[in-house]
């Protein structure tokens, strides 16, 4: 059984949507911990639902990123993790911890890389006049956002569409994109090689979602 530990900062819509599929497609795999920088982070609450072990380290307790950093990276090997997922989680990660997990850490991020890295993707891309939208899942490497593509979903952009609009119909389409694709690792059917994800059975790897 692959071990998966999901950091999140948020509700866990994702982690949530990762779990069941986890559960209903009988992965060799399993999230046997979720750990939040934040303490009211409602994804807690639905990991504990599951059964699953929960961890909260408050960065605003630590000196600065390197030394949350070093912490966390302890918190994350103690449940000896074959992968981590990050879930919304919301803070950047140092080169170093990022190397500590190389190949074997994911994101997914709500736009359609490499357009809109960082934060305010929606809002960025209606301002844009941008006529679809998206997520993609990526592995992470030491520049923010730019990791390997593993899969990505498009979703269109109304007339009328905010910025809540947009999330809801970005976050609906994560909830498929992403247990997908962490399914994948835990089955060993994605190959990274200069850079570019590849799946072994050749299962598309973005869609019109
Ligand atoms: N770290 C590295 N090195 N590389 C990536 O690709 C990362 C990462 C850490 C997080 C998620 C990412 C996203 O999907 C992610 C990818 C937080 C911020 C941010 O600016 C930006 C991107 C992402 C996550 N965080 C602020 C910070 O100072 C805090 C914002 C807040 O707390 O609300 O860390 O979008
Ligand atoms: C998701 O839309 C995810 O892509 C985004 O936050 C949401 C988390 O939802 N991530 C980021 O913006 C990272 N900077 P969730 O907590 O319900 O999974």
């Amino acid at each position: 059984m692959k071990r998966i530990v999901v950091l999140i900062s948020g509700q866990g819509s994702n982690l949530d949507a990762i779990v069941r599929a986890s559960e209903a497609e009988d992965w060799p795999g399993r999230v046997v911990a979720v750990i939040s920088n934040r303490a009211d982070a409602g994804g807690l609450q639905r990991a504990r639902a599951h059964g699953i072990a929960t961890e909260v380290l408050d960065h605003k307790a630590f000196a600065d990123r390197a030394a949350f950093d070093a912490a966390l990276a302890g918190v994350i090997d103690a449940h000896s993790p074959d992968l981590v997922v990050l879930a919304g989680f919301m803070r950047i990660l140092t080169p170093e911890f990022v190397a500590r997990y190389e190949g074997r850490m994911l994101n997914v991020h709500p736009s359609l890389l490499p357009a809109f890295t960082g934060l305010h993707t929606h809002r960025r891309a209606i301002e844009q006049g941008c006529k679809v939208a998206g997520a993609t899942v990526h592995f992470v490497c030491a520049e923010l956002d730019h990791g390997p593509v593993v899969a990505q979903a498009v979703v269109p952009v109304l007339a009328g569409d905010d910025e809540t609009t947009l999330a809801k119909r970005v976050l609906a389409a994560e909830h498929v994109l992403y247990p997908r694709a962490v399914g994948w690792f835990v089955k060993g059917e994605l190959r990274l090689q200069d850079g570019r994800v590849t799946h072994l059975g050749g299962e598309p790897q973005g869609w019109f979602a």
